[in-house]
Order: C-alpha cells, then structure tokens, then sequence
C-alpha cells in the first residue's frame, strides 16, 4: 500500500507513523504530508528517510490511503482532492464526522457498514471512542436510554500547544496559552468552544458522535468535558441508564470478553484504570463497575485510554487495516 500520512510532522501524525510500524501495516511507499512551513524536512520511517512533500504533490503520487491529521480546515479542502485522485482518505479531524454522507467507524463496532464507495472516513473523537468502547455491548444486550458523561482530558488533545503551556507553567516561564487559563494545579470546564446551547462542542460532539456510532438517535447523552494537566489519556466518568435490568457480574464479562477492553476492576487489590498507565496502550480500560442504587437499571463506569492511540492514531490505523482485509481500497 502506498500510504501518505497528512500532518506526519503533528502529534498524532507522529503516532501514527508509530503505530503503522508496530502494527506492521503493509507500507510499500510512504508519503509525509505537511504545511508548506515543513516541506523538504526529513522524517524516518521503519529505518528509512523520506522527504515530507506539500499536500498537492502528495495529490498527485495517488496514495491508495491517506490518513489525515491536519485539523479541520486542512481535511475540508484536500480530503476531496484525494478523494477525486483515487486515494480513500481516513480523517481524524471532525470535518467529516456527521456528514449524513460519511460513516462514523469504530471498527469493533461497525467497521461492517464500509465499502469501496467509501472515500472518506471520518475517524471520530477520542473522548467518543473510549466511551463507545464500552457502551456498544452493553447497549446491544441491555439497551441503553440515557448516558450522563463527564471528562477528565489530557492536555495532549489540544496537542503540541497544550503540552507546552503545562510545560511553561511547571517551569515558571510565560508563553503561549492553549487554554483561556492556567492548566497546571487546575481544572477547566472548557474543552473546545462553546456552542449556541450552552456546551462545548467538545461535549456535543460526545453526544451526536455517540448516536451516529450506536446507530440510535433515542439514547439520551449529555456530557461536561474538563480539562485536568494529565498527559498519558482521557478518563471519564459514565452513569448509563438501560431499557432493561443487569447482572453487574454479567456487566464485567460482557466486557471482559470484548475486544479492546481490559476490565481493571479489583477493590481488593485497588485495581482500576488511570491515565498514567494507560498510556502508550492500545486498550480501553474499564473498572469502578457498580450499580447506581439511586434509580433503576442503571450503572457506573470509569473509562480510560490513550487519546492519541484508541482515541486517534490506533483507530485510524485499524480503520485502514480492515480495508486492506476486505479488498475495500
Ligand atoms: C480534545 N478531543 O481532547 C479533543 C481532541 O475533534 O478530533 C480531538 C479533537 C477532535 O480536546
């Protein structure tokens, strides 16, 4: 396959290269993408250096794959000029997302609806795709109706400009601010912009990201989406409300036996998930699963994952993956 990788110089482009590598994808020719600014600037891929090229010259080498981590503005006009080209592009911006005409894939839930008609693929939001993780056997068996989520996110979401302030302010050195206020010792209930309704669009894009994926416009999600100065994941704490009782037992194993879940859920031994050790790990880890006895049917969570892995780079790469399975590109 004949891969380019558009934003290979950002955050989650560089884990994506990673991750290409460590999952041994069938890269024949790889093609760094960046902004003018890094044109020309090497990078090194499995052993070898490759030159980044400009987005029109990678237009023109006709990549069967572009994965795209270039932000929103970026995906909007290059993405159909890949896609004109031949190329099928996988974006991880939220461009695309919900486009009545694109479909939202987290590929141990329903990488079954793509086809070769498919050229552009949203990849949706990190904090979406841990949550989803999670919620999509258990809506299957139980039925979900209503999903109270709240964030706990790494400054590496907002990427490299996030890191640096926490950075500046753990060294006492004025800089740039990512955020409207400082982040270290500190808690922002701001993730992204807000919209006209009073949310983020960080939180929205939890609820519309969740019902386009669950394939189910009646769940009810809300969401508040905080930033904490944690690198390694986003954390989330998840009270769903279901159609239909459960067994918390049956809760774990259903999730113990699903693929990309680790259940860490041990009080005895203090075993549950946290960011720390989350990061660097493909897995969506789940614990602290108890029923919540102040109404029926309903249960609490605690999900975490690496926001630049499952929650970008991986899920793409895995996206990609299951095309080249299925004769898709
Ligand atoms: C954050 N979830 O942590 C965001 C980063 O829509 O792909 C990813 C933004 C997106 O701030």
């Amino acid at each position: 396959m004949k891969v380019a990788v558009v934003g290979a110089t950002g955050m989650v482009g560089e884990v994506m290269l990673q991750i290409l590598k460590e999952r041994n994808f069938p890269v024949t020719e790889l093609i760094p993408v960046a902004s003018e600014k890094s044109v020309g600037k090497e990078i090194e891929f499995d052993g070898k250096k490759y030159k980044v090229v400009g987005l029109q010259t990678a237009v023109d080498m006709k990549a069967d794959i572009a994965l795209f981590s270039a932000g929103g503005e970026t995906s909007l006009a290059w993405a159909p000029k890949f896609a004109a080209a031949g190329t099928t592009v996988i974006d991880n911006s939220s461009a695309w997302r919900m486009d009545e005409t694109k479909k939202l894939v987290v590929p141990e839930i329903n990488a079954d609806i793509l086809t070769k008609d498919d050229k552009i693929i949203p990849n949706a939001n990190c904090s979406t795709i841990q949550l989803v993780m999670a919620l999509a056997p258990l809506h299957k068996k139980y039925k979900i109706k209503r999903v109270i989520v709240s964030t706990y996110q790494s400054i590496t979401g907002t990427g490299v400009k996030g890191v640096q302030q926490l950075e500046n302010e753990y060294a006492g050195i004025k800089g740039e601010m990512a955020y409207k206020y400082q982040i270290h010792r500190n808690a922002i209930p701001q993730c992204d912009v807000f919209e006209d309704n009073d949310y983020t669009k960080e939180e929205m894009k939890l609820v519309r990201e969740t019902q386009k994926i669950l394939n189910d416009k009646t769940i009810g999600v809300t969401a508040t989406a905080v930033r904490i100065p944690v690198v390694g994941g986003h954390s989330e704490a998840v009270n769903v409300e279901f159609h239909n009782d459960f067994d918390v037992n049956e809760v774990r194993t259903i999730l113990h036996n699903t693929p990309g879940i680790t259940v860490q859920d041990n009080l005895d031994t203090f075993t549950y998930p946290m960011p720390f050790y989350a990061e660097g790990k493909d897995d969506v880890f789940v614990g602290r699963i108890r029923r919540d006895g102040s109404q029926p049917n309903t249960l609490n969570l605690w999900i975490v994952a690496d926001n630049l892995r499952k929650g970008a780079a991986t899920n793409t790469v895995q996206i990609a993956e299951y095309l080249v399975k299925n004769n898709l590109v």
